[in-house]
């Protein structure tokens, strides 16, 4: 009996390889079409800022005021551009200050006790902002503004620039606290869809 049992299996699997053979040498025209180089990118989100319109980067040092006295106005310009792709639907503006000692004179050594930490951003205001020729008015000091975000009236579609205007200003009541005081600001620009 298990001689036999054997002698099936074997029948077996010579008749499946005739099947498999057979099927591969039928001939019959056959057909394909065929899609290739499909692709799925993301859109790209850039934004650039310039001085002068004609060069713009991710990154560029936009100002350096000094010698500023009390009363007076200075005006900061640049441009910003949106290189990428898709329309930027919001525009903020942040600015982070940092305030330093350029050095003590004698009239603020006076009334400044503190020689580590200067005392511009506690007085220098940023009076507007202005995006192409609209104005939105800010009236808060540096300090006050270190760390907020600032929403910019602005909408940028591919390729398109905005020029913005700070107006910055040491009122006339700032005293000798901070004569020869520095302050360091960065500006961030963040835009989304
Ligand atoms: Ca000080
Ligand atoms: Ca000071």
């Amino acid at each position: 009996m298990k001689a036999v049992k054997v002698e099936l299996r074997i029948i077996v699997v010579v008749v499946a390889l005739i099947v498999a053979v057979s099927g591969a040498a039928k001939s019959h025209f056959t057909d394909a079409a065929i899609s290739k180089g499909n692709t799925v990118t993301t859109a790209e989100f850039d934004i650039a800022i310039s001085k002068d319109g004609k060069r713009f980067y991710n990154e560029l040092k936009l100002f350096d005021l000094s010698n500023l006295l009390p009363g007076e106005n200075r005006n900061v310009t640049f441009l910003v551009k949106n290189r990428g792709t898709v329309t930027m639907n919001r525009l903020t503006l942040t600015l982070n200050v940092r305030n330093y000692e350029v050095k003590m004179s004698p009239a603020e050594k006076a009334v400044d006790s503190t020689p580590e930490k200067g005392e511009l951003g506690k007085w220098l205001v940023l009076k507007t902002i202005s995006v192409n020729g609209r104005t939105i008015p800010v009236n808060r000091t540096l300090d006050e503004l270190s760390g907020k975000t600032i929403s910019l009236p602005v909408k940028l579609k591919p390729g398109e620039k905005a020029e913005v205007r700070m107006t910055l200003e040491l009122p006339a009541k700032a005293g000798n606290e901070c004569q020869t005081d520095g302050i360091d600001v960065t500006l961030r620009l963040d835009a989304s869809q």
